[in-house]
Protein backbone atom coordinates (compact mmCIF):
# COMPACT_ATOMS: atom_id res chain seq x y z
CA UNK A 1 0.00 0.00 0.00
CA UNK A 2 1.18 3.21 -1.22
CA UNK A 3 2.21 6.02 1.85
CA UNK A 4 -0.11 8.38 0.43
CA UNK A 5 -3.50 5.75 1.18
CA UNK A 6 -2.02 4.88 4.84
CA UNK A 7 -1.51 8.56 5.67
CA UNK A 8 -5.75 8.57 4.34
CA UNK A 9 -6.27 5.19 6.02
CA UNK A 10 -4.41 6.32 8.98
CA UNK A 11 -6.85 10.09 9.62
CA UNK A 12 -9.95 8.23 8.94
CA UNK A 13 -8.94 5.81 11.66
CA UNK A 14 -8.75 8.26 14.13
CA UNK A 15 -12.64 8.55 14.94
CA UNK A 16 -12.70 5.01 14.92
CA UNK A 17 -9.70 4.73 17.76
CA UNK A 18 -11.62 7.62 19.63
CA UNK A 19 -14.78 5.52 19.76
CA UNK A 20 -13.10 2.63 20.70
CA UNK A 21 -11.09 4.76 23.92
CA UNK A 22 -14.32 6.32 24.81
CA UNK A 23 -16.07 2.81 24.48
CA UNK A 24 -13.41 1.45 26.97
CA UNK A 25 -14.23 4.16 29.21
CA UNK A 26 -17.29 3.50 29.66
CA UNK A 27 -16.72 -0.08 30.77
CA UNK A 28 -15.78 -1.12 34.45
CA UNK A 29 -15.07 -4.87 33.25
CA UNK A 30 -12.45 -5.22 30.37
CA UNK A 31 -11.76 -8.88 29.04
CA UNK A 32 -8.92 -8.89 26.20
CA UNK A 33 -8.76 -11.92 23.95
CA UNK A 34 -7.00 -13.17 20.97
CA UNK A 35 -6.38 -16.17 18.25
CA UNK A 36 -5.50 -19.60 19.47
CA UNK A 37 -1.95 -20.90 19.12
CA UNK A 38 -0.90 -17.59 20.27
CA UNK A 39 2.24 -16.14 18.67
CA UNK A 40 4.22 -13.39 20.01
CA UNK A 41 2.12 -10.51 18.84
CA UNK A 42 -0.91 -12.37 19.94
CA UNK A 43 0.65 -12.67 23.23
CA UNK A 44 1.93 -8.93 23.60
CA UNK A 45 -0.64 -7.03 22.40
CA UNK A 46 -3.07 -8.57 24.74
CA UNK A 47 -1.27 -8.30 27.56
CA UNK A 48 0.62 -4.58 26.60
CA UNK A 49 -3.16 -3.01 25.86
CA UNK A 50 -4.15 -4.82 28.88
CA UNK A 51 -1.17 -3.11 31.05
CA UNK A 52 -1.35 0.46 29.43
CA UNK A 53 -5.47 0.14 30.30
CA UNK A 54 -4.65 -1.02 33.75
CA UNK A 55 -2.33 1.88 34.60
CA UNK A 56 -4.29 4.15 33.07
CA UNK A 57 -7.66 3.23 34.32
CA UNK A 58 -6.97 1.45 37.75
CA UNK A 59 -10.65 1.33 39.11
CA UNK A 60 -11.80 -0.65 35.96
CA UNK A 61 -11.34 -5.14 35.94
CA UNK A 62 -9.18 -5.78 33.16
CA UNK A 63 -7.99 -9.22 32.60
CA UNK A 64 -6.59 -10.99 29.18
CA UNK A 65 -8.79 -14.22 29.25
CA UNK A 66 -7.63 -17.03 26.74
CA UNK A 67 -8.01 -20.86 26.86
CA UNK A 68 -4.72 -21.40 25.43
CA UNK A 69 -1.26 -20.49 26.30
CA UNK A 70 2.58 -20.08 24.62
CA UNK A 71 5.76 -21.95 26.26
CA UNK A 72 7.40 -20.29 24.54
CA UNK A 73 6.35 -17.07 25.53
CA UNK A 74 5.92 -17.57 29.22
CA UNK A 75 8.44 -14.67 30.06
CA UNK A 76 5.84 -12.28 28.95
CA UNK A 77 3.56 -13.23 31.93
CA UNK A 78 0.11 -14.21 30.66
CA UNK A 79 -2.44 -13.41 32.99
CA UNK A 80 -4.34 -17.23 33.45
CA UNK A 81 -7.80 -15.76 35.19
CA UNK A 82 -10.83 -17.92 34.11
CA UNK A 83 -14.15 -16.27 35.00
CA UNK A 84 -17.91 -17.63 34.78
CA UNK A 85 -20.49 -17.40 31.90
CA UNK A 86 -21.97 -14.42 33.71
CA UNK A 87 -18.86 -12.19 34.42
CA UNK A 88 -18.86 -11.95 30.65
CA UNK A 89 -23.02 -10.25 30.53
CA UNK A 90 -21.40 -6.49 31.35
CA UNK A 91 -18.19 -6.72 29.87
CA UNK A 92 -16.41 -5.48 26.59
CA UNK A 93 -14.81 -7.97 24.42
CA UNK A 94 -11.11 -6.95 23.35
CA UNK A 95 -9.92 -9.38 20.58
CA UNK A 96 -6.60 -8.49 19.12
CA UNK A 97 -4.82 -9.91 16.80
CA UNK A 98 -7.45 -11.89 15.53
CA UNK A 99 -8.87 -12.12 11.62
CA UNK A 100 -12.28 -13.90 12.55
CA UNK A 101 -13.94 -14.62 15.19
CA UNK A 102 -13.42 -18.36 14.38
CA UNK A 103 -9.83 -17.88 15.23
CA UNK A 104 -10.35 -16.25 18.65
CA UNK A 105 -8.98 -18.42 22.06
CA UNK A 106 -11.77 -17.51 23.91
CA UNK A 107 -14.96 -18.97 23.09
CA UNK A 108 -16.58 -17.24 25.38
CA UNK A 109 -16.32 -13.96 23.56
CA UNK A 110 -20.02 -14.07 22.56
CA UNK A 111 -21.25 -13.69 25.89
CA UNK A 112 -19.72 -10.23 26.42
CA UNK A 113 -22.07 -7.33 25.99
CA UNK A 114 -19.93 -5.57 23.02
CA UNK A 115 -16.75 -6.63 21.26
CA UNK A 116 -14.54 -4.38 19.71
CA UNK A 117 -11.75 -5.37 17.58
CA UNK A 118 -8.24 -4.76 16.88
CA UNK A 119 -6.48 -6.19 14.20
CA UNK A 120 -3.64 -5.75 11.16
CA UNK A 121 -5.26 -9.07 9.56
CA UNK A 122 -6.56 -8.89 6.02
CA UNK A 123 -10.56 -8.73 6.91
CA UNK A 124 -12.50 -10.86 5.39
CA UNK A 125 -15.11 -12.03 7.47
CA UNK A 126 -15.65 -8.97 9.81
CA UNK A 127 -17.10 -8.75 13.31
CA UNK A 128 -17.35 -6.79 16.95
CA UNK A 129 -19.63 -3.31 16.93
CA UNK A 130 -16.41 -1.28 16.39
CA UNK A 131 -13.28 -2.59 14.29
CA UNK A 132 -10.10 -1.26 14.31
CA UNK A 133 -8.59 -3.00 11.29
CA UNK A 134 -5.16 -1.69 9.77
CA UNK A 135 -3.91 -4.44 7.05
CA UNK A 136 -0.71 -2.85 6.38
CA UNK A 137 0.42 -2.63 9.94
CA UNK A 138 3.49 -4.21 10.93
CA UNK A 139 1.48 -6.01 13.74
CA UNK A 140 -1.12 -5.65 16.03
CA UNK A 141 1.34 -4.65 18.84
CA UNK A 142 2.57 -1.52 16.27
CA UNK A 143 -1.31 -0.47 16.43
CA UNK A 144 -1.46 -0.81 19.96
CA UNK A 145 1.44 1.46 20.43
CA UNK A 146 -0.45 3.75 18.16
CA UNK A 147 -3.25 3.85 19.89
CA UNK A 148 -1.21 4.55 23.00
CA UNK A 149 0.58 7.53 21.69
CA UNK A 150 -2.91 9.08 19.97
CA UNK A 151 -3.74 9.26 23.34
CA UNK A 152 -0.55 10.21 25.12
CA UNK A 153 -2.25 12.42 27.48
CA UNK A 154 -4.69 10.42 28.77
CA UNK A 155 -3.07 7.31 28.72
CA UNK A 156 -0.08 5.51 31.08
CA UNK A 157 2.61 3.07 29.94
CA UNK A 158 5.47 1.41 31.59
CA UNK A 159 8.62 -0.85 31.02
CA UNK A 160 6.34 -4.17 31.08
CA UNK A 161 3.53 -3.09 28.42
CA UNK A 162 7.21 -1.98 26.37
CA UNK A 163 8.65 -5.51 26.60
CA UNK A 164 5.21 -7.42 25.09
CA UNK A 165 4.38 -4.68 22.64
CA UNK A 166 8.51 -4.90 21.58
CA UNK A 167 8.43 -8.78 21.73
CA UNK A 168 5.38 -8.47 19.60
CA UNK A 169 6.80 -6.51 17.04
CA UNK A 170 10.26 -7.92 17.19
CA UNK A 171 8.48 -11.42 16.55
CA UNK A 172 5.96 -10.68 13.79
CA UNK A 173 8.56 -8.57 11.33
CA UNK A 174 11.09 -12.04 11.93
CA UNK A 175 13.23 -9.12 13.46
CA UNK A 176 12.46 -6.22 11.47
CA UNK A 177 12.55 -8.00 8.13
CA UNK A 178 9.82 -8.21 6.49
CA UNK A 179 8.13 -6.12 3.71
CA UNK A 180 5.18 -5.40 6.41
CA UNK A 181 8.05 -2.91 8.36
CA UNK A 182 7.98 0.44 7.29
CA UNK A 183 8.52 3.77 9.11
CA UNK A 184 5.73 3.70 11.60
CA UNK A 185 7.01 0.41 12.28
CA UNK A 186 10.75 1.78 13.42
CA UNK A 187 9.69 4.63 15.12
CA UNK A 188 7.19 2.27 17.44
CA UNK A 189 10.64 0.07 18.54
CA UNK A 190 12.40 3.18 19.07
CA UNK A 191 9.18 4.89 21.37
CA UNK A 192 9.50 1.49 23.21
CA UNK A 193 12.78 1.02 23.56
CA UNK A 194 12.59 5.32 25.03
CA UNK A 195 10.33 3.81 27.46
CA UNK A 196 12.95 1.27 28.90
CA UNK A 197 13.38 -1.96 27.05
CA UNK A 198 16.09 -4.59 27.73
CA UNK A 199 16.98 -5.75 24.19
CA UNK A 200 19.73 -8.05 25.10
CA UNK A 201 17.37 -10.11 28.12
CA UNK A 202 14.28 -9.78 25.28
CA UNK A 203 16.81 -11.55 22.67
CA UNK A 204 17.86 -14.34 24.93
CA UNK A 205 14.65 -15.12 25.43
CA UNK A 206 13.28 -15.18 22.15
CA UNK A 207 16.47 -16.79 19.98
CA UNK A 208 17.99 -19.08 22.71
CA UNK A 209 16.60 -22.52 22.20
CA UNK A 210 18.22 -25.90 23.69
CA UNK A 211 21.25 -27.32 21.39
CA UNK A 212 18.74 -30.95 20.91
CA UNK A 213 16.64 -28.47 19.00
CA UNK A 214 19.05 -28.36 16.14
CA UNK A 215 18.86 -31.40 15.07
CA UNK A 216 15.11 -30.96 14.23
CA UNK A 217 16.60 -27.90 12.28
CA UNK A 218 19.01 -29.94 10.77
CA UNK A 219 16.42 -32.45 9.73
CA UNK A 220 14.16 -29.76 7.79
CA UNK A 221 16.90 -28.49 5.88
CA UNK A 222 17.94 -31.77 4.74
CA UNK A 223 14.26 -33.39 4.31
CA UNK A 224 13.11 -30.09 2.41
CA UNK A 225 12.70 -30.08 -1.19
CA UNK A 226 12.31 -27.38 -3.75
CA UNK A 227 9.73 -27.06 -6.67
CA UNK A 228 10.93 -26.48 -10.12
CA UNK A 229 10.49 -23.24 -9.91
CA UNK A 230 11.34 -22.15 -6.43
CA UNK A 231 9.01 -23.08 -3.85
CA UNK A 232 10.75 -24.78 -0.61
CA UNK A 233 8.83 -27.21 1.65
CA UNK A 234 8.80 -29.42 4.07
CA UNK A 235 6.02 -32.17 5.09
CA UNK A 236 6.93 -32.36 9.20
CA UNK A 237 5.16 -35.57 9.67
CA UNK A 238 3.42 -36.97 12.70
CA UNK A 239 6.77 -39.25 13.02
CA UNK A 240 9.08 -36.46 12.87
CA UNK A 241 7.22 -34.59 15.60
CA UNK A 242 7.45 -37.75 17.63
CA UNK A 243 11.02 -38.10 17.46
CA UNK A 244 12.09 -34.65 18.15
CA UNK A 245 9.29 -33.98 20.88
CA UNK A 246 8.18 -30.72 19.31
CA UNK A 247 5.51 -28.94 20.61
CA UNK A 248 2.97 -27.72 18.24
CA UNK A 249 4.79 -24.21 18.17
CA UNK A 250 8.27 -25.51 17.50
CA UNK A 251 6.84 -27.93 14.43
CA UNK A 252 5.49 -24.22 12.89
CA UNK A 253 8.59 -22.76 13.00
CA UNK A 254 10.16 -25.05 10.74
CA UNK A 255 9.06 -22.64 8.00
CA UNK A 256 11.55 -20.37 8.81
CA UNK A 257 14.43 -22.03 8.56
CA UNK A 258 13.60 -22.00 4.70
CA UNK A 259 13.86 -18.52 4.55
CA UNK A 260 16.69 -17.63 3.04
CA UNK A 261 17.25 -19.63 -0.19
CA UNK A 262 18.31 -17.48 -3.10
CA UNK A 263 15.80 -18.71 -6.42
CA UNK A 264 13.30 -19.39 -3.41
CA UNK A 265 10.56 -16.68 -2.93
CA UNK A 266 8.14 -18.90 -1.87
CA UNK A 267 8.81 -21.73 1.18
CA UNK A 268 5.68 -24.07 2.99
CA UNK A 269 5.53 -25.81 5.69
CA UNK A 270 2.72 -28.76 6.39
CA UNK A 271 2.54 -29.73 9.73
CA UNK A 272 0.65 -33.26 10.46
CA UNK A 273 -1.83 -33.18 13.34
CA UNK A 274 -0.83 -35.91 15.34
CA UNK A 275 -4.29 -35.90 16.71
CA UNK A 276 -6.28 -36.46 13.43
CA UNK A 277 -6.12 -35.65 9.57
CA UNK A 278 -5.81 -31.82 9.28
CA UNK A 279 -2.44 -30.89 7.92
CA UNK A 280 -1.93 -27.45 8.96
CA UNK A 281 0.19 -25.57 6.49
CA UNK A 282 2.23 -21.87 6.92
CA UNK A 283 3.16 -20.17 3.72
CA UNK A 284 6.15 -17.27 3.41
CA UNK A 285 6.97 -15.49 0.52
CA UNK A 286 8.77 -12.52 -0.38
CA UNK A 287 8.26 -9.92 -3.65
CA UNK A 288 5.36 -11.64 -4.22
CA UNK A 289 2.04 -12.10 -2.48
CA UNK A 290 1.34 -16.16 -1.03
CA UNK A 291 -2.02 -14.77 0.22
CA UNK A 292 -4.09 -16.07 -2.95
CA UNK A 293 -2.96 -19.66 -2.67
CA UNK A 294 -3.75 -19.65 1.25
CA UNK A 295 -7.29 -18.55 0.71
CA UNK A 296 -7.83 -21.24 -1.78
CA UNK A 297 -7.12 -23.90 0.31
CA UNK A 298 -9.15 -22.13 4.06
CA UNK A 299 -6.98 -19.92 5.03
CA UNK A 300 -5.59 -16.43 4.88
CA UNK A 301 -3.58 -13.79 6.89
CA UNK A 302 -1.19 -11.27 5.16
CA UNK A 303 0.16 -10.96 1.45
CA UNK A 304 3.86 -12.79 2.78
CA UNK A 305 2.82 -14.45 5.74
CA UNK A 306 -0.38 -16.67 5.49
CA UNK A 307 -1.90 -19.89 7.06
CA UNK A 308 -4.41 -22.26 5.44
CA UNK A 309 -5.18 -26.51 6.26
CA UNK A 310 -5.48 -29.59 3.81
CA UNK A 311 -6.46 -32.98 4.74
CA UNK A 312 -4.06 -35.03 2.63
CA UNK A 313 -1.36 -35.60 0.21
CA UNK A 314 -3.16 -35.19 -2.94
CA UNK A 315 -4.05 -31.55 -1.17
CA UNK A 316 -0.44 -31.00 -0.40
CA UNK A 317 0.34 -31.43 -4.26
CA UNK A 318 -2.12 -29.14 -5.24
CA UNK A 319 -1.53 -26.23 -3.64
CA UNK A 320 2.52 -26.85 -4.08
CA UNK A 321 1.79 -27.04 -7.92
CA UNK A 322 -0.37 -23.35 -7.48
CA UNK A 323 2.19 -21.75 -5.52
CA UNK A 324 4.89 -23.49 -8.21
CA UNK A 325 3.00 -21.84 -11.09
CA UNK A 326 2.88 -18.60 -9.48
CA UNK A 327 6.22 -18.19 -8.38
CA UNK A 328 6.73 -19.20 -12.09
CA UNK A 329 4.53 -16.49 -13.80
CA UNK A 330 6.25 -13.89 -10.92
CA UNK A 331 9.82 -14.61 -11.93
CA UNK A 332 8.58 -14.63 -15.56
CA UNK A 333 6.97 -11.15 -15.15
CA UNK A 334 10.26 -10.03 -13.47
CA UNK A 335 12.41 -10.40 -15.07
CA UNK A 336 14.64 -8.74 -12.56
CA UNK A 337 13.54 -10.10 -10.09
CA UNK A 338 16.88 -10.57 -8.26
MN1 LIG B 1 0.03 -10.50 14.37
Amino acid sequence: MDKETIEQMKQKNFEVKKQILEKIKSYDKLIIGRHFRPDGDAVGSTNGLAQILKLSFPEKDIHVVNEDYSDYLAFLDDDKSVFPDEYYADALFIAVDTGTVERLSNKKYCLAKEIVKIDHHVDDKPYGDIFWVEDWRSSACEMIFDFYETFKDELKIDAYAAKCLYAGINTDTGRFRFSSVNGDTLRAAAGLLDIGVDLEYIQACLDLQDYDYYKFEARVLTDMKITENGVAYIIVTREMQKEYGLTNEQASNSVSYMGSIKGCIAWIAFIENPFNDEIRVRLRSRFMPIIGIASQFRGGGHDNAAGATVYNHDEINDLLAKADEAVKTFKAENNDWM
